[in-house]
């Protein structure tokens, strides 16, 4: 078998998929990459090696010295860190994007790339958005996606290029933070929550994006890379989701656990990215075409990041990293069978049932919160 080559491996989707890749297809076969050299003591026995993704030749050096057969394309830049630096965001996942597809041109790779629901806009239905509806991106990020799946979808038409892509939610994880997304507060919150007790969230309770957590995305990855070709049949990106909650319900079930917990609200610009983009997806095509299904709902998935993270558990995942068995990284789990423990149901979460929006008006106070816990500051912009 050909290697595995990731881009943005150290990011916040590759330091979980990197080690169920090696799991599934062989510690050696999988080459991990980034634009950080490592010093650490720690990673020496890996394969990681330096790349530049807007470098074409470092890229091509590489696949050739690897005899690479597949990239998982991570390396991209988010959405909030995208306003503060169009250049780099631009570079980065456009150059990079398109250096990945010509390398999968000229060697006959197979490729999977992150679109995301930054492509939808003001301008897209926000309940139920279709896997084919009006795309027109507020963000130079969701600009960068939307011309990233129309150049997939022309490799693939074109020049019969293997990608795949998946338009992720927000995607919720303990192992590695995301940094630079507009999502980031459902990650954040929970480390705050631990750690101090309280939380300071960039957008507004009553704001309700997709959501998913990352156990349920690196199935979808890994199901997705390996369903048949025939399976396959959108080119330029899948939508795909989880769940769909608020920061307000997010708070509400986080203080199940922690009843002290306080969060307060300060919106910052990431407000209006937020608000441009879908509540609730259809990801009927995905579910379809390849038996995506999701586990995780809003209980299920804060009760275990809570779990993951309490400093007993700490302990615990110091001694499970790399290169030892990956053992206590998050199980991969087929969509279609062999699901374990408790499946998502379709309820009151879930998307595909949908979701109740909350009107504006009747957000405050927060139903059934404690009303000494849900603060108000006022944005400082
Ligand atoms: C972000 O917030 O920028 C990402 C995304 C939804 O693409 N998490």
């Amino acid at each position: 078998m050909k290697t595995i080559l990731v881009t943005g491996a150290r990011g916040q989707i590759g330091s979980d998929l990197v080690p169920i890749l090696r799991q599934r297809y062989g510690f050696t076969q999988v080459i991990e990459t980034g634009r950080q050299t490592i010093v650490s003591q720690e990673n020496i026995q890996l394969t990681y090696e330096v790349l530049d993704v807007t470098d074409p030749q470092r890229l091509e050096e590489l696949i050739e010295q690897y005899q690479v057969g597949r990239i998982y394309h991570l390396a991209g830049i988010l959405s909030a860190k995208g306003e503060q630096n169009r250049q780099l965001c631009w570079d980065v996942n456009i150059n990079g994007l398109k250096n990945v597809l010509e390398a999968a041109k000229a060697y006959d790779l197979q490729v999977f790339w992150p679109s995301s629901i930054a492509v939808f806009g003001a301008t897209t239905p926000k309940f139920h958005t279709p896997q084919i509806t009006i795309a027109e991106p507020t963000t130079i990020y969701g600009i960068t996606k939307l011309a990233g799946e129309l150049l997939c979808k022309y490799y693939a038409d074109r020049f019969g290029v293997d990608v795949r892509s998946l338009r992720l939610p927000g995607i919720i994880s303990y192992r590695n933070p995301p940094g630079g997304g507009t999502t980031d507060f459902a990650v954040e919150i929970f480390s705050e929550a631990i750690a101090k007790g309280c939380y300071t969230c960039f957008v507004r309770p009553e704001t309700r994006l997709p959501m998913m957590y990352m156990p349920d995305a690196i199935a979808a990855i890994v199901d997705l890379m390996e369903a048949k070709s025939s399976k396959i049949t959108v080119r330029s990106s899948y939508n795909i989701t989880a769940v769909s909650f608020s920061a307000a319900e997010l708070v509400r079930e986080i203080q199940k656990h922690l009843p002290d917990f306080t969060c307060y609200y300060q919106p910052d610009f990431r407000q209006a990215i937020a608000d441009s983009w879908p509540v609730v997806i259809n990801d009927s095509q995905a579910r379809t075409d390849w038996g995506w299904q999701h586990r995780y709902d809003l209980t299920a998935l804060v009760k275990d990041m809570l779990e993951q993270l309490s400093p007993k558990s700490k302990v615990k995942s110091q001694e499970r990293r790399d290169p030892a068995p990956p053992s206590g990284v998050y199980p991969y789990y087929p969509a279609k069978t062999g699901r374990m423990g408790t499946r998502a149901g379709m309820g009151d979460n879930n998307l595909i049932s949908g979701v109740k929006p909350i009107e504006p008006d009747k957000i405050l106070p927060l139903p059934g919160a404690r009303q000494d816990s849900q603060k108000f500051l006022m944005p400082s912009f």
